[in-house]
């Protein structure tokens, strides 16, 4: 039994595949099973198909909300696609749009299922995956700051907000995406690629899979092994 987390893959099929074949998903067992913890759409081209690849699989992939998942779902569901344009969404807006109804149905229902956070056990040990930062109450977050991310639903607030340190469990690792690692990662200068991030009991994966500057890829975390993947390539153009 093997369990892998991935994350922010935004529209890049070529990292998608690529880490696909390294963890040798095409023998994956019964139990094992990829978590996307959100972000597949935007930016990049491909996040149309790798959100069908995903439905496809869903006995072995579940993916997670992320922001961008959500505001894409909300522009659909309101007919208001300012803030997702606002947001890169324009390319997967094209590809959604040239879908036939029943696909694009498919599409919409698959997402509004999409859970925001979940725990899992691996080899005794408990991780919270989750895109942005745990589920808290308001008091523990920001305090008196009401405005922006603050104003929103605290379940969306766990997809838009960001992990920092005073956001920790007790008792569990927090793997969260959403925030590149090279924000967190002191060392990063000195770093050829961005790498999967490790902190007391948080563990960033986002490794700017759609950053341009040669150093983002797509990494990829396996819970039972600790072992960490990353796409053979970087993205040097989106
Ligand atoms: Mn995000």
């Amino acid at each position: 039994m093997k369990t892998y987390v991935m994350s922010d893959i935004h529209g890049r099929e070529d990292a998608y595949f690529d880490m696909l074949e390294q963890i040798g998903f095409d023998d994956f067992g019964k139990r094992d099973k990829l978590y996307i913890i959100g972000d597949v759409v935007d930016r990049g081209v491909g996040g149309i198909r790798i959100l069908q690849h995903i439905m496809k699989n869903k006995d072995k992939i579940e993916l997670l909300m992320g922001n961008h998942e959500l505001m894409m779902l909300q522009a659909i569901e309101n007919n208001d696609y300012t803030l997702w344009m606002y947001n890169g969404g324009l390319v997967t807006y094209e590809h959604f749009i040239a879908l036939p109804k029943r696909r694009r149905a498919e599409l919409r229902v698959f997402l509004e299922g999409c859970k925001y956070r979940k725990t899992v056990v691996a080899n005794g040990k408990k991780y919270y995956l989750v895109h942005g930062r745990p589920y808290l109450p308001a008091t523990k977050t920001q305090g008196a700051m009401s405005y922006g991310i603050y104003s929103m639903p605290l379940q969306d607030q766990t997809i838009w907000d960001k992990m920092r340190i005073w956001y920790q469990l007790e008792n569990q690792t927090v793997v969260f995406g959403h925030v590149c690692t090279k924000k967190y990662d002191e060392d990063v200068d000195n770093k050829e690629h961005y790498e999967i991030y490790e902190y007391e009991n948080m563990i960033g994966i986002d490794c700017g899979c759609a950053y341009t500057d040669g150093k983002g890829r797509l990494g990829c975390l396996c819970l039972h092994t600790g072992e960490r993947y990353y796409s053979t390539f970087v993205v040097t153009e989106i």
